[in-house]
């Protein structure tokens, strides 16, 4: 038995031992033939279950997009669905968000190096400008972008220049709305998203510089201050020495911030002056011309228009009821926003033949069938209001907005550039013609499609905001920075890096690709020159409390 045994196991050892094979090539032959073949079915298997573990991410992708399609569609005639929560993020999106990520780094980087503390970048002749009096507008403006973006070296080097270099003390005759909106406002959101106390310090050093331009007998401002005496005045264009509504009406959301986070009253009190003495005489449609006497609070017979001097004073009666929480105390800001709002309905027209949704200006009793790309910010602002309204006029505002959306994107889907020119008019039977055809890298209409895609959850908008995104890739963007157009129709190229360019039109694209976590819209609110502040309890002291969760987004996504 013991014998038997060990004849058979010698009889298997041989098959191992490679004499046996040397003896016998054809069996080697064989056995090299077994050997290949079973590699390859091997192979075959391993690239098989591995094609098929990309079609099922792919699958559960397509499953996830036609339910949120489904839902969509459901809420055709309902309440329209924010962007599904939990949902894996688009791969589309994180790539998209890394383009716009890349083309902030190559704006920033032409900045750094021809034109590093200037207020703007000059692309084509490398150098700077300063078109603000020299208060490192591009700078200060582009702080929140790159904090958001995660652009960690970059910020701090911005700020170590802000606290080294940024003087106020200047003897220069500012705009008030521009310092407001892109110095004030990019400081506090630059200390509402870090915590760091000297952008604080900073903003409230320009702050008490311009607070002179509110003593008039109404307390409506003057628009232009000089930074180092305090003398304000008007601008000498602007009829009798008026003052313009949006630039005497865009400062309340910044000055209310910074006496929420210094808890001295005194910002907020000025800039609520103005609204309380709008109010006394605000008309039933709520429409204001654009110039106003701050010596008796009078409107003067001018233009009435959502597009330039009137556009952000409604965007801001809005915003601050959202800041404010939407409580009883800032009541006043939407009832004036709603009046306001059947002012808007009353400039809605169609275009013929293509029914284009648009938005006229009006002068006295006439309308004016033109509208500003400025006034493009109008259906976001409208998708962000809609929802203070009961469940029909929601509906009705939000559909009002995405036509008006669809109108402004087609602004710049009709020209050969595929970029929007300065405004347009409208003929009957032609539609819209570019009137002014310059483009200066504006941001509003991306600003719309952010919140409309915020708020709606249509990846439509996103669509839209892409191909705008690509459109200023290929016309804008040139070896060191980007640059405007003086005409959409020729494509020939200004020498201008507008510093909203960073603040607002970037910022909102790389926004569009985010998920509604990233400053979500119901802790911020964004002002004018798209600066995120945070929403904070109305009257009582403030600390920033969020900058860890924002600043882990910009470490750890991919975008
Ligand atoms: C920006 O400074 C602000 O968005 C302002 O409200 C309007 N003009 C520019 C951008 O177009």
């Amino acid at each position: 038995m013991a014998r038997s045994r060990s004849i058979s196991s010698y009889g298997l050892w041989k098959y191992l031992n490679p004499g046996y094979y040397l003896r016998r090539p054809r069996r080697l032959a064989l056995l090299f033939i077994v050997f290949v073949s079973v590699s390859m079915i091997v192979w075959d298997r391993i690239n098989l279950s591995k094609e098929h573990e990309d079609k099922v991410y792919k699958l559960n992708e397509e499953v996830l997009r036609l339910e949120q399609m489904l839902e969509e569609l459901k809420g055709v005639g309902n309440k329209p669905l924010k962007p599904l929560k939990n949902a894996p993020e688009d791969p589309v999106e994180v790539q998209r968000r890394q383009k716009v990520k890349e083309a902030m780094i190559h704006a920033w980087s032409s900045y750094e190096k021809y034109a590093w503390g200037k207020d703007e970048l000059q692309p084509r002749t490398k150098d700077g400008t300063d078109s603000f009096g020299g208060l490192g507008a591009t700078m200060v403006d582009s702080l929140d972008t790159l904090y958001i973006m995660g652009l960690d070296e970059q910020f701090q080097k911005a700020r170590d220049w802000v606290a080294s270099s940024l003087d106020f003390d200047k003897d220069y005759d500012a705009s008030m709305f521009e310092t407001t909106i892109r110095v004030v406002g990019g400081l506090l959101s630059a200390y509402d998203l870090s915590g760091d106390k000297m952008f604080l310090e900073k903003a409230k050093d320009i702050a008490d510089r311009l607070l002179p331009a509110w003593n008039t007998p109404t307390g409506i401002p003057y628009n232009i201050i000089n930074l180092r005496n305090g003398k304000a005045h008007n601008p000498s264009w602007a009829a009798g020495g008026d003052s313009i509504l949006a630039d005497s009406g865009t400062e309340q959301l910044e000055f209310i911030a910074l006496s929420q986070r210094t808890g001295d009253p005194k910002y907020q009190q000025k800039v609520e002056k103005v609204i309380t003495e709008l109010n006394k005489n605000f008309p039933a449609d709520g429409l204001l011309p654009i110039y106003i006497n701050p010596d008796n609070g009078n409107p003067s017979y001018s233009t009435t228009t959502f597009g330039a001097m009137g556009d952000s004073f409604y965007e801001y009666l809005l915003k601050v009821w959202v800041q404010g929480n939407k409580t009883s105390e800032v009541k006043l800001y939407r009832e004036m926003w709603e009046k306001s709002m059947k002012g808007l309905l009353s400039l809605i027209k169609k275009s013929t033949p293509s029914s284009f949704t648009y938005l006229c200006e009006k002068n006295g009793n006439n309308m004016i069938d033109k509208m500003d790309e400025l006034a493009c910010f109008a259906p976001g602002m409208l998708a962000l209001g809609a929802s203070g309204y009961g469940p029909e006029e929601e509906k009705k505002f939000l559909a009002l907005a995405g036509e008006l959306a669809w109108t402004c994107y087609n602004f710049y889907q009709s020209t050969p550039t595929k970029l929007a020119g300065e405004n347009y008019f409208f003929t009957a039977g032609q539609d819209m013609s570019v009137g002014t055809s310059w483009n200066i890298l504006r941001p509003e209409t991306v600003e719309s499609l952010f919140y409309l895609w915020r708020l709606t959850g249509n990846k439509t908008y996103q669509e839209w905001g892409w191909n705008i995104f690509e459109a200023f890739e290929k016309n804008s963007r040139v070896e060191s920075g980007y640059v405007g157009l003086k005409d959409v129709n020729t494509g020939a190229k200004d020498n201008k890096m507008q510093s909203f360019f960073l603040a607002e039109t970037l910022k909102y694209l790389y926004l569009l690709f985010s998920p509604s976590s990233v400053i979500s819209l119901d802790e911020w609110v964004f002002n004018t020159e798209a600066h995120p502040l945070k929403i904070v309890a109305r009257n009582g002291p403030h600390k920033p409390t969020i900058t860890l969760r924002q600043r882990r987004f910009g470490h750890h996504t991919k975008g």
